[in-house]
This record gives C-alpha cells, sequence and structure tokens, in this order.
C-alpha cells in the first residue's frame, strides 16, 4: 500500500540523482528492522458501532495493521484473512486472487526497502461489510539497495475493505493523496508539485499565474467549454437515505463535481483540500475549482460509484472521474445543518491523470508500469527498472 515511497526510492536509482539522496553504509543497514507503529481512535464512531461487532471491529482493525506491515511472514499472515477471491488493487497494481494479493503484499513491502513507518487511522466508517479506515502515516529510511529517502511525513491516505460473511476480505481499495508522496520524488517530484499547485493559483505571484495559465491550457489540461455532468448510483445507499435530507444530499453531490454556481454549495469559510495544498474561503476555492473544473480529466464527467453518509453530516464518495473507472477517486465532505459544504478533501487519482501529461508522462508512465511489474513477479522488486 505504500508503493510510491518505493518509487522515489527507485527514482533516486536514476542516472545523475545520486547527489540528492543520502546513500546509506549498505554493510550497517539492518534489514530485518521493519517496524511499524500504528494506532486508531481511541472511541468508536458510531457507524462501526452500529454495523460491526466489537470482535469484528477489532479483527478489521487487526487485518489493517499487520497487512500493511506485510513482510515475507505478515503476507501469509495477512493473507489468511483473504477470500479466495479477493481482489485488492490501488489503481495501479491489482491482484486477482489470494495468491496474488499475498505476492504483492509481500513485495510492497519488503524487509529490505523499509525500516520504519508510523500510521495513524484517525477516522474509522462502517457500513455493513465496508470498514473505511482514514489515515495518515510518515516514514523514514526508505531504502532500494544502498540509497534512502528523507522522511516522509502526514502523507493522507484512505482504504476500502469489504468482508464476506465468514468475515473474510474478499475487496480491498487503497487511495492515497498521491501528489503529496509524489513531491518526494526526484525530478518528477518537483514537476508535480508545480502542476498541482497551478491548480492553486492564488498561491502563486502574477508571473506564476500567468505560467500557469499556459501549462493549465496545455493537452492533458485542455479547456473544457461550461459545465460537466453527472451520473449518480442508481439507489441511494442505506446510510445517506438514513442519515441525509435530500437536501443535503444533494448539496454534497454537486460539492463534489463540477456544479454550475459552484460557490452556493460552499460556506464562506470552507476548507478544501488536495492533501497537498489547501483552498482556505470561498473565493481560493472557487479559483482552484474553476482551474480544476477547466480540464479536462478532473472537469469533464464524474461519475458517483459509492457514497456512504454519517449522523454527523459526512459524505463520503468515490467516483470515476470523466466516468472512466480506471480514473477512480474519493471525496470526503462535510456539509452543515444549512446544506453548505464547509469542508471537502479530495484523494484524486493523480498518477493516472499527470500520466497524460507532456512534460512528466512519460516517466511517470515507465516508473508506473515497471512498479507495477515488480510488485507482480516472484522476485520482487529488487531488480526493479523503468
Ligand atoms: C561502513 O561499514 C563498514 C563495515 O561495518 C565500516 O567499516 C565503515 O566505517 C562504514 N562506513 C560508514 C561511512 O559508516
Ligand atoms: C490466481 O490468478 C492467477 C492469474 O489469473 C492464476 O495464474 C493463478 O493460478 C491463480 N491462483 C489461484 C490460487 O487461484
Ligand atoms: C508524522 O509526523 C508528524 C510530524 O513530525 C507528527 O506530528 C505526526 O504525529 C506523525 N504521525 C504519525 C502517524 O506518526
Ligand atoms: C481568502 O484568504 C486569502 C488568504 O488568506 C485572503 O487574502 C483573501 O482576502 C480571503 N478572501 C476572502 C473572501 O475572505
Ligand atoms: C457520462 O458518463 C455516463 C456513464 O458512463 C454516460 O452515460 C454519459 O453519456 C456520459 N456523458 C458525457 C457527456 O460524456
Ligand atoms: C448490517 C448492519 O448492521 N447494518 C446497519 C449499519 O448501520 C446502518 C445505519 O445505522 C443501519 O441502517 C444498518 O442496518
Amino acid at each position: 500500500m505504500i508503493r510510491h515511497f518505493f518509487l522515489t526510492l527507485f527514482a533516486l536509482l536514476g542516472a545523475s540523482l545520486l547527489n540528492t539522496a543520502h546513500a546509506t553504509n549498505a554493510s550497517s543497514v539492518s534489514y530485518n528492522a521493519l517496524a511499524l507503529t500504528s494506532s486508531f481512535p481511541d472511541e468508536v464512531s458510531p457507524s462501526c458501532k452500529e454495523n460491526f461487532s466489537k470482535e469484528q471491529l477489532e479483527k478489521a482493525r487487526e487485518i489493517f495493521l499487520i497487512c500493511p506491515d506485510a513482510g515475507v511472514n505478515a503476507a501469509k499472515e495477512c493473507s489468511a484473512h483473504f477470500a479466495d477471491d479477493i481482489v485488492y488493487t490501488d489503481g495501479s497494481v491489482v491482484g486477482r486472487n489470494r495468491s496474488e494479493v499475498e505476492l504483492l503484499f509481500k513485495n510492497l513491502l519488503s524487509e529490505d526497502l523499509v525500516e520504519e513507518w508510523s500510521l495513524e487511522v484517525y477516522r474509522e466508517v462502517c457500513e455493513d461489510d465496508l470498514y473505511v479506515p482514514f489515515f495518515m502515516y510518515n516514514t523514514t529510511g526508505w531504502k532500494f539497495g544502498e540509497l534512502k529517502t528523507d522522511p516522509i511525513e502526514n502523507v493522507p491516505g484512505v482504504s476500502f475493505i469489504k468482508f464476506n460473511a465468514d468475515f473474510k476480505v474478499y475487496d480491498w481499495r487503497d487511495f492515497f493523496g498521491e501528489g503529496k508522496l509524489y513531491e518526494h520524488v526526484p525530478l518528477i517530484g518537483s514537476l508535480l508539485a508545480e502542476k498541482k499547485r497551478c491548480l492553486f493559483s492564488f498561491l502563486g505571484d502574477e508571473n506564476e499565474k500567468q505560467r500557469c495559465k499556459d501549462e493549465v491550457t496545455q493537452p492533458i489540461m485542455a479547456v473544457l467549454a461550461d459545465g460537466s455532468e453527472k451520473t449518480l448510483p442508481n439507489e441511494v445507499s442505506p446510510s445517506c437515505s438514513k442519515y441525509f435530507t435530500s437536501e443535503k444530499l444533494e448539496a454534497a453531490r454537486d460539492g463534489v463535481h463540477c456544479a454550475e454556481n459552484r460557490q452556493r454549495l460552499y460556506s464562506e469559510e470552507s476548507v478544501y483540500t488536495d492533501g497537498l495544498y489547501s483552498a482556505n474561503n470561498i473565493s481560493e476555492i472557487d479559483e482552484t475549482l474553476n482551474n480544476m473544473c477547466s480540464t479536462y480529466i478532473y472537469g469533464r464527467n464524474w461519475t458517483i460509484s459509492a457514497e456512504l453518509c454519517t449522523k454527523d453530516g459526512t459524505y463520503i464518495s468515490r467516483q470515476f472521474l470523466n466516468a472512466d473507472p480506471s480514473f477512480e477517486g474519493v471525496s470526503f465532505v462535510r456539509v452543515d445543518e444549512n446544506s453548505k459544504v464547509f469542508y471537502r478533501q479530495d484523494y484524486l487519482p493523480e498518477l493516472k491523470i499527470y500520466e497524460r501529461d507532456a512534460q512528466i508522462g512519460s516517466l511517470l508512465g515507465r516508473i508506473v508500469k515497471g512498479y507495477v511489474d515488480c510488485l507482480t513477479s516472484d522476485g520482487g522488486c529488487e531488480t526493479f527498472s523503468f
């Protein structure tokens, strides 16, 4: 689940990048030092209280804990909790049965590659057979061969984990703030961060704004005609019909796509973030969403594929950008009593989006492909190349 760090390492291996890395003394590194610390909220959320028994929640947490901790042995332990027909994906790599997913987890976090990381689950939502932990994580000492990254902090993520009647995982989808992670990848990182920053163009001075405008109108970012389409799920989910009025639900749904008159949907002090940058009031949000919504991938056709609502006004949607299931993202939205959105965080498929970019696309694509190849190979990622 934390493949992005590996990319950092792999990119570090790229010619002439050595100077950006802190080389370590390979012979002094202990390869058995994988250390994971994690924490969960002290209080069980209302939705998890209602939908999961105490034992089920404990088990769900345990699975979530040991699976990211995978390594060679934990991957086995973890796969004991998988259904035979489990499907796992993080949007790039896919495992379609238990043995494939076990291999993925084994390769993802082999002890050769990571020294230490910490993960904090700060919110949990449950509905029927679905467990949704929101988390942040840090890592230090991501290694590849003799190279090691700088620490990476506060990377946001969310997982959707589904259990069958035997309480085995049969469907697992991870989402990450990919931009935040890729910020740390040499070459790609700074370019990507710059592009993303352009969406938040109020952060820049006038020159930068102009440059962003030119950039934003580049091919992948081709400006669209106004308006976008929103495709809704066939049915309102149980939790959304229980906790949201239709007005509130409509506001949330409009809030997560490129609706016209977007400003009316957000309260004055709203915050919008993509996990890397944030827009902190209505005018900044408007500017950001205007940029976003005028781009080809972000703007065109958002198909909302799944929705969850909670008692406290939280709306969580999964959606296919441009109606394409391979561009899947998540929005976490809070709606107030007046049906105004006052917080929104997106987990966008940035790797996919920026693979279409003229400047960074092909390198990014090669890295992702190399990464997928090694994760799915019996030989693991030691031989990664791109
Ligand atoms: C690297 O490890 C070797 C063997 O343990 C040791 O002699 C050497 O001083 C180390 N070098 C550095 C830079 O730590
Ligand atoms: C898992 O799927 C792969 C590819 O479809 C297949 O080759 C393999 O035999 C499957 N393994 C099991 C245990 O079903
Ligand atoms: C990650 O690092 C930040 C900054 O040092 C710290 O505030 C936070 O508690 C850390 N998170 C975890 C999960 O350790
Ligand atoms: C929004 O925030 C920015 C930066 O904090 C500030 O300059 C601007 O005046 C604010 N706009 C409104 C409408 O509050
Ligand atoms: C949006 O996506 C839906 C679902 O794939 C499709 O039926 C609809 O025609 C699309 N609309 C546009 C304008 O592409
Ligand atoms: C299976 C189960 O217990 N489902 C419940 C989950 O929580 C919602 C919201 O309270 C209930 O409506 C479901 O019955």
